[in-house]
């Protein structure tokens, strides 16, 4: 029994300590309750849909007619179902955007869903996605555009007491809001009644917004108010999905006003020495648009895209706000539920183990010795016990045992913010081969930091607070191993008949063919470019060289090569020439003249020519793409006959993607593409990429 006594001394100093050990002071501003529970929520879904969803508009005038509105298989439940299986917490929905039209049969105004042909004027998409919410376990919330384009008193007072009105009924008739949405857009031409013209308002002073917000506190006190300066969640300062590295939750709140922004940056990184928390929030949609355009169904962002979004936005301290463009149906359309679903499955393969968990800990510093702040709390997975250091402390390290050499490359970390987000600089380290070796020196942390590294194979890792405003508290430590990601490679052949192949993440082997047959880890691999002056078909497979895993096979089919083409003309249009026969569907040739426009090409020798194809330049809006042509084949560039094809790209507008036209042989040196007209009657017509098909 001799080991008694020292035990019962250890406990009662530990017991000691633990009583007498104070808890950290905060430091600097600290999130509100509403917006902690905010940043539990990570990741929900915006939708936008509306009037522009039936007009293929990005903003309407307000002139547009109720009636346009009807959706022909409205499904609200749909919604709901994708953004639940994607893991996402919540929906946010444009009930009213910058051209007035109300999605819920509003008191206050005549243009909305009530003189709709949807349901006779009897539905309201507002209550429609509140039950479907409910039903799924998802938050809901709402856009309400607080510029109105169809309203006769924009501008005026009046016109406040309306929006207030709406914001009412929003916030009374629907149950529960987790968040209000404001945009900066605000003021210019619209149709205002009939009025037809531009309309400026201050846009710090017009909406009285302090008076404004006192609504939302009153019928919705749980709900965090989203605006370019809050009050409770900050714009990012940019719409394509990314904050900066270096984010910090606070933000000169009082230098903001809603649309009324000097400096981008601050809402990007926030700032260290910020009067207010106002974390960011990073707005983006899934395609080009924030509206449903058939022309952008080929255009839905990929599984890596997506990664990369949701790594510059969750794994960088923002929440992510990913929007759905709901279709003239009233669905969620399939290539954007695929990719989401992707992203779902990714992220729980690549968050699947935490191979921190259960492991040996240890720490430079523990506060006052107690067990109450010790480094397992780091790695207990409850958010709400942190492993802290003395008040003193600035530089801590916190060492992790993984016990066996061990492959990770996802390291995530998170303050235990309720008491403020503190550090500024931090590094990790793994011991490899028995040496410390630095993976990453970052700074911020705040919420939570995902950092995504090169595999390296450890059989430690170490954490390494470098400085901080006070001392740190940290809530959570995690380390994975994510799988690769496995897309089909992208094969593209320049010019010069050079093919490249890149698959989407490092260190995949990628094997390929040139003669259609099925590629294998036995056929050729893939080191760099090479040529390929055949008409042939690549197909090729990414594999990670670890695991085995094989991705899809790309198949891509190339025709005779363009290597000695020139396409003959005025020098303007000269000096684009090559991006039309580049391989890289972004860059494109877009002439200015009065149409008809003729693309003539020399192709450097007599051949037979059963066909052509035709990719429309990709940019937004249809910019020059040619609706009406004909196609004409010569051997000397001085008698061209009748044209061999002639017609319409049918539906290029909504399906902006490669038109292939073939007819029976015909032998000729040179080859007119004649633009008639284009999509939208502009005068300019444009080629992505052009080929010809030979027999
Ligand atoms: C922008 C708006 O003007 C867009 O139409 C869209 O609603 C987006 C989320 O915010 O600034």
């Amino acid at each position: 029994m001799k080991p008694t006594f020292p035990i019962l001394l250890f406990l009662t100093v530990l017991f000691t300590a633990c009583r007498h050990t104070p808890p950290p002071a905060p430091c600097g501003p600290l999130p509100s309750e509403r917006q902690l529970a905010w940043h539990q929520l990570e990741f929900y879904a915006f939708v936008h849909f509306n009037m522009n969803t039936f007009t293929n508009m990005e903003w309407g005038m307000g002139s547009e007619k109720p009636e346009l509105f009807n959706p022909t298989e409205l499904d609200c439940r749909q919604w709901a179902r994708v953004c639940k299986e994607a893991g996402m917490k919540g929906i946010i929905l444009t009930a009213k955007h910058h051209d007035g039209f109300c999605l819920w049969p509003s008191a206050y105004t005549e243009h909305s869903v009530k003189n709709s042909p949807w349901k006779a004027g009897k539905g309201d998409v507002v209550r429609e996605l509140a039950e479907a919410c409910k039903e799924y376990g998802l938050k809901f919330g709402v856009y309400l555009s607080p510029w109105d384009r169809n309203h006769a008193d924009y501008g005026k007072p009046e016109y406040i007491t309306y929006f207030r009105n709406q914001l009412r009924e929003l916030l009374t008739n629907y149950g529960e809001v987790f968040e209000v949405w404001f945009d900066g857009a605000n003021g210019g031409t619209g149709w205002y009644g009939g009025a037809n013209e531009e309309r400026r308002i201050d846009r710090t002073t017009y909406y009285d917004w302090e008076n404004t917000y006192k609504i939302i506190r009153e019928l919705q006190p749980g709900a965090v108010l989203f605006s370019d300066a809050g009050p409770d969640i900050r714009w990012v300062g940019n719409e394509e999905g990314w904050a900066r590295p270096t984010n910090w939750c606070l933000l000169k709140r009082d230098d903001f006003a809603p649309g009324v922004v000097d400096n981008l940056e601050h809402l990007r990184a926030g700032q260290e020495d910020g009067t207010h928390w106002l974390p960011a929030e990073v707005d983006v949609s899934i395609r080009p648009g924030w509206y449903y355009h058939p022309a952008e169904d080929h255009r839905v962002k990929t599984l890596p895209q997506l990664l990369d979004i949701y790594y510059h936005s969750v794994g960088r301290n923002a929440s992510l706000l990913l929007n759905f463009p709901v279709d003239t149906r009233g669905l969620i359309h399939e290539n954007d539920a695929e990719q989401v679903l992707k992203l779902a499955a990714a992220l729980k393969a690549d968050f699947a183990t935490d191979l921190a968990a259960g492991k040996p800990v240890s720490a430079s510093n523990v506060r006052g010795n107690a067990r109450k702040y010790q480094a397992q709390n780091a790695t207990d997975h409850n958010p709400d016990t942190y492993w802290a250091t003395d008040d003193s402390v600035r530089q801590a390290t916190f060492t992790i045992d993984l016990q066996q050499p061990t492959p990770f490359n996802r390291f995530l970390v998170q303050e235990y913010i309720p008491l403020g987000q503190r550090i500024k600089k931090f590094r990790v380290e793994a011991m490899v081969d028995g040496a410390w070796q630095t993976v990453a020196e970052e700074t911020t942390v705040g919420y939570k930091r995902i950092l995504r590294l090169p595999t390296v194979t450890a059989t430690q890792v170490r954490f390494t607070v470098d400085d901080a405003k006070a001392c740190p508290l940290i809530a959570n430590i995690q380390v994975f191993q994510a799988p690769k990601v496995l897309e089909s490679p992208v094969i593209t052949r320049n010019q010069q008949g050079m093919v490249t192949i890149s698959a989407f993440d490092n260190g995949l082997d990628i094997y390929y063919t040139t003669d259609n047959s099925e590629p294998a880890p036995s056929t050729e691999k893939y080191d760099s470019s090479f040529l390929l002056n055949l008409k042939t078909t690549v197909k090729a497979m990414a594999v990670d060289p670890l695991t085995g895993l094989k991705s899809p096979v790309t198949s891509c089919s190339f025709d005779i090569p363009k290597t000695g083409w020139k396409l003959l003309g005025d020098p303007g249009k000269m000096a684009q020439a090559a991006t039309i026969f580049d391989g890289n569907a972004s860059t494109a040739l877009l002439v200015s003249q009065p149409l008809p426009a003729d693309f003539v090409i020399d192709l450097g020798e007599t051949l037979p020519v059963a066909g052509f194809s035709y990719l429309p330049p990709q940019g937004r809006g249809n910019p020059g793409t040619i609706f009406s042509y004909e196609f004409y084949v010569s051997s000397d560039n001085r008698h061209w006959e009748k044209p061999v094809a002639a017609g319409e790209f049918a539906n290029i507008q909504n399906s902006p993607v490669l038109q292939q036209i073939k007819f029976g042989p015909v032998t000729g040196r040179f080859v007119k593409l004649r633009a008639l007209s284009t999509v939208s009657g502009q005068q300019h017509a444009g080629i992505a990429e052009f080929d010809i098909i030979t027999p």
